[in-house]
């Protein structure tokens, strides 16, 4: 039979079918309407998301790197001071290959400066003025006095502090070894532009870069 045969129900079931077309056409445009807006808001909040996700890996990289270095002059200075001369033409150059073995191709070596300096006792490491690597008077940089090439920072002409050397000591005696590295950051100005908002007065970071520094104070063995 068929179900036209009545008018009246021919009539509603193409009503109802109206109806139901026209409910699937203001559905499907609302729908096309909102996520219209919702790609406009991703647009807009992206970058934002973007740079908050490269700070975070910036920092967990920062972190894995200044734990890499913090091992690495552990192990570097549990080196010196045995004393042993390593494979490098001196032992503060295989001090420091043991160092680079141990920070993964991180860092960049030539970037990084290490400072050995000797120390008659523990208290006294770090103290007074900054001694320098170089040890004749035609090779110092700075100011050369009593045998000494040091940055006379107090600008008395002499040297004001008890190191006496740098290197990487003898038997017994105390090194302190400073380890300072401008890490570079990936991101470079964007991260730190957003790192600065989180905190405006923070001098950490400058130039793109984080500091790193280690120090460790060590008595050599009777070698
Ligand atoms: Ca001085």
């Amino acid at each position: 039979m068929n179900p036209c045969d009545s008018h009246t129900s021919c009539h509603n079931r193409a009503m109802l079918q109206n109806a139901f077309f026209n409910a699937i056409k203001v559905k499907s445009r609302l729908f096309r309407e909102e996520s219209g807006s919702n790609v406009i808001e991703f647009a807009l909040i992206l970058p934002v998301l973007a740079v908050m996700l490269f700070g975070v890996i910036e920092m967990a990289l920062f972190m894995f790197v200044s734990s890499l270095v913090e091992g690495g002059i552990r192990e570097a200075t549990r080196f010196g001071i045995t004393g042993q001369p390593g494979t490098a033409a001196t032992r503060a150059e295989s001090i420091l290959q043991v160092l680079e073995d141990h920070t993964a191709g991180m860092i960049d070596m030539s970037k990084a400066s290490i400072d050995m300096v000797i120390y008659p006792s523990f208290d006294e490491a770090g103290q007074g003025e900054k001694l320098t690597d170089e040890t004749t008077a035609a090779s110092c940089n700075d100011t050369f006095a009593d045998g000494k090439c040091f940055v006379d920072s107090n600008g008395n002409g002499v040297y004001d502090g008890n190191a006496s050397g740098v290197g990487p000591g003898g038997s017994n005696e105390i090194v302190l070894y400073t380890f300072e590295y401008d890490w570079p950051l990936t991101m470079g100005a964007a991260v730190e532009n957003v790192l600065k908002v989180l905190e405006p007065s923070s001098t950490f970071f400058s130039d793109g870069t984080i500091p790193i520094a280690v120090s460790v104070a060590v008595r050599n063995e009777p070698f």
